[in-house]
């Protein structure tokens, strides 16, 4: 059994630092890095960035059994995790600065036996490439790939699938697909990650782990479009498309998804770029999902606007983070719904929104929008909308008064 007597996961976000805990929890010594010295500082004093359940109170315990420390740069370990963005420019490529600046900064601190294990999400044939990059820093080192199983160096991607608002369950008891770059470097990272999940650990290579975790996300998001696209014609049409879900999803082997105002989070609308990209004239279902759902706030925009008593009605928008009961704004579609309805309006747009404190800039500099309690936007408008599910705002199904023009976007409503 390896022996993995330090990690170091490079990357405090929403994946490396309940990465990072977890291991600790499980009594391996964990050093977490950020570049952020504020990230760093929060973690050192136990409170996590993120709002995600269990966290805070797993943290604390690493933090007070010291087997997880925070620092702004790595140290030597037996295995490097690395769990840092890899979003995508404005033409939808990947950027692959901050996964470079991960592999460049623990390259100086590499000894041979070392493992490095790729979380963050990257196209098709990037773990090779972090392979030659890091050959090229330390030549010194038998990286893997490049002479017949003698590598000093393993190296293995294994995606994260965790879902945000259940990671801590999700990431102890998913299964989780491994792509080591040799057999060797795939057994050593189910070793290390047994000790932390019960879930089946799948061994394959690095490029087909690669492309299975673009798949799991370009499957949702296809599959997100063509209810949102069910949505569209129902209007049309006049249908419930609520109700047309819900009947169509008795047939035992139907299980369509729900509409909503768009796609958001930093995962979904930017894997399948990843895939689109390296095959642009093969794809062209994923480009086409894509589209429909980034155009999705400018149909939600025109069904306000149809349904407003007039341009000068005040207007509630519940909600603003990617999806319910979370408080990320990355790609909020609900952000993007204020933001180009404010231009189609000449009235006031008043946003609750629980879990965030002040309104992102992108909004923030409009006078006619103003962040307040639930119970004030609703009671300055004519008009409530629903824009994110958070369950406070479920909750809401029969307090809003009658007199109010609804606007239920997510179908938690309905019924
Ligand atoms: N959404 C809909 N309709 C649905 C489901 C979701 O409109 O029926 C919207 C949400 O409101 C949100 C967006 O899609 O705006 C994405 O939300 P999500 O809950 O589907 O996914 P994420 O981005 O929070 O997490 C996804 C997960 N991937 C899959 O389920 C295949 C998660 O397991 C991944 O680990 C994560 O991406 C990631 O980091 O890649």
């Amino acid at each position: 059994m390896a022996n993995f007597s330090r990690i170091c996961v490079i990357g405090l976000g929403y994946i490396g630092l309940p990465t990072a805990v977890l291991f600790a929890n499980q009594g391996v010594e964990v050093v977490g890095v950020d570049v952020s010295q504020e990230i760093v500082t929060a973690v050192n004093s136990g409170k996590a960035p993120n709002v995600e359940p269990q966290l805070d109170i797993l943290l604390k315990s690493a933090i007070e059994s010291k087997k997880l420390r925070a620092s702004i740069r790595p140290e030597q370990a037996s295995a490097f995790i690395l769990a840092v963005p890899t979003p995508c420019d404005e033409k939808n490529f990947p950027d692959l600065t901050c996964l470079h600046e991960a592999s460049d900064s623990i390259a100086p601190f590499l000894n041979p036996s070392n493992l490095i294990v790729i979380e963050s999400t990257i196209p098709i044939g990037t773990t090779e490439a972090i392979a030659n990059r890091l050959a090229i820093t330390r030549p010194d080192l038998i990286f893997p790939g490049r002479s017949n199983n003698m590598a000093q160096v393993n190296i293995a991607h294994s995606p994260e699938r965790v879902l945000p608002g259940k990671i801590i369950q999700e990431f102890t008891s998913n299964d989780r697909v491994i792509g080591g770059i040799t057999p060797t470097c795939s057994n050593l990272t189910a070793k290390l990650y047994r000790l932390a999940t019960v879930g089946n650990l799948h061994q394959t290579n690095a490029r087909t782990a690669e492309m299975v975790k673009l798949s799991e996300n370009a499957y949702r998001d296809i599959n997100i479009a063509f209810a949102n696209e069910l949505s569209l014609v129902a209007s049309k049409l006049n249908v419930d498309v609520w109700e047309v879900i819900k009947l169509a999803n008795q047939h035992p082997r139907v299980n369509i998804l729900s509409p909503g105002p768009g796609v958001g989070g930093h995962c979904i609308p930017v894997d399948p770029w990843f895939i689109a990209n390296s095959a642009p004239n093969e794809t062209p279902l994923i480009q086409t999902a894509r589209n429909i759902n980034d155009n999705m706030p400018e149909k939600i925009v025109n069904r306000i606007i149809d349904m407003l008593p007039s341009l000068d009605s005040n207007i509630c928008c519940l909600g603003l983070t990617y999806k319910g009961n979370v408080n990320d704004l990355r790609g909020s579609p609900a952000v993007k719904v204020i933001q180009l309805l404010i231009n189609h309006v000449i009235g006031n747009i008043y946003v609750s929104e629980p879990y965030i404190n002040a309104l992102p800039p992108t909004l923030s500099n409009e006078k006619r929008i103003s962040l307040v309690n639930t119970k004030a936007a609703i009671d300055h408008s004519a008009v409530v909308v629903l824009l994110t599910d958070h369950q406070e705002f479920i909750d809401l199904r029969h307090q809003i008064p009658e007199t109010k023009i609804r606007i239920d976007t997510r179908g938690v409503w309905a019924g």
